[in-house]
């Protein structure tokens, strides 16, 4: 891992800096402000519960080792096989679980915000349209098979690429940022939407926070080039 890279993966607004003991970002807006497109239900069960899960168990496996206190969330995750062999699996999936819905919760906001700035821009221009990007994320998002995400990604040269990842895998241990994300666990829409990913996408995407979109993309782009 070249300097470069740590430097361009961690500053993504991702909160991959923290280190142990971990803890959940608090959320920017209440349980209740995104409803009716995330009622409050489900925010509950998947931030307060699910989310905070995979923080406990992260902590709980790292606590009998302080050589990796020190460690970001972000460095674990590109790292594993540094890791004790019996806890490798644990720290994959758990610290994947926190960089996921940290970037997944904070990226959300009942503001009903507009694509904006460099990264619509680059969205029109990488993929032909911002209707046409929508209908590609969409895709990924129903196409992929049992649990996983779906997510925009930005190369160093601000170029926009979509990946899927299953379970808790992420984005870190590549050189791109996360700039959205969707989860498409059925934790995440299964109690208001019950089989419909459909209706649960279209109702999530109203509530992507775009300014906080842009400046994911402008801080990958500003990391890099510093
Ligand atoms: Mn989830």
């Amino acid at each position: 891992m070249t300097n470069l890279e740590n430097k361009f993966g961690d500053n993504n607004n991702n909160n991959g800096e923290q280190t142990y003991p971990f803890t959940l970002t608090p959320l920017p807006y209440s349980t209740i402000a995104l409803e009716p497109f995330i009622n409050a239900k489900t925010m509950q069960v998947h931030y307060d519960t699910l989310a905070q899960r995979y923080v406990d168990r992260l902590n709980a496996a790292l606590k009998p080792f302080p050589q990796f206190h020190q460690w970001s969330l972000t460095n674990l995750l590109r790292n594993i096989d540094k890791l004790p062999a019996a806890i490798q699996k644990t720290v994959h999936n758990n610290a994947g679980g926190v960089y996921n819905h940290e970037l997944y919760f904070q990226g959300l906001t009942p503001d009903l915000t507009k694509p904006k700035g460099g990264l619509f821009y680059a969205i029109q221009r990488d993929f032909g349209s911002f209707e046409e990007f929508k209908a590609r994320l969409k895709a990924m998002a129903m196409n992929q098979f049992g649990s996983g995400w779906a997510i925009l990604t930005s190369d160093p040269q601000g170029y926009l690429k979509l990946v899927s990842v299953s379970n808790q895998d992420t984005v870190a241990p590549y050189n791109v940022c996360p700039i959205i994300i969707v989860d498409v666990w059925e934790h995440a829409y299964f109690l208001q939407y019950l089989a419909d990913r459909d209706i649960y996408f279209e109702n999530w995407f109203k509530v992507v926070d775009w300014d906080k979109a842009n400046v994911n993309y402008e801080n990958c782009l500003n990391n890099y080039l510093d």
